[in-house]
This record gives C-alpha cells, structure tokens and sequence, in this order.
C-alpha cells in the first residue's frame, strides 16, 4: 500500500533524490515518488510511518505528515 507524506524543503532534483535514497536505505525495497512542485513523497511498502519521518529528518528535510 502506498502512503503520501508532505515533506518541506526540497527544491530541485538533488533534494529529490536524497529524500529517495534515504527512504530507500532505511526501508530497502521501498517504492519512492517524489513529487517536487507539491512537496509530497509518495512512498510504497513501508507500514511505519516513523521510518519514513526518520529517513526525511536525517537527510536534513522537514517531515510534515500524511498528506
Ligand atoms: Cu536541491
């Protein structure tokens, strides 16, 4: 199942994939979707959303929540 979260601070496509990678090295296996204009981050198999508010927060972004 996949979730949306609204994450703050991403502004181009570098930001993108940090988010991308540390979701993905946190939850290996996970499917990310960043979407950049609306700052959400769609994310597929992973049921914790702490692991995902984890992995954003390390890479230096602002996890908002579900969105
Ligand atoms: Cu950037």
């Amino acid at each position: 199942m996949s979730k949306t979260y609204k994450v703050e601070g991403m502004s181009c496509g570098g930001c993108s994939s940090s988010v991308e990678q540390a979701i993905k090295s946190a939850a290996p296996g996970a499917g990310v979707q960043v979407e950049l204009d609306g700052g959400l981050v769609t994310v597929d198999g992973v049921d914790d959303d702490a692991v995902v508010a984890k992995a954003v927060e390390d890479a230096g972004f602002t996890f908002v929540g579900p969105a």
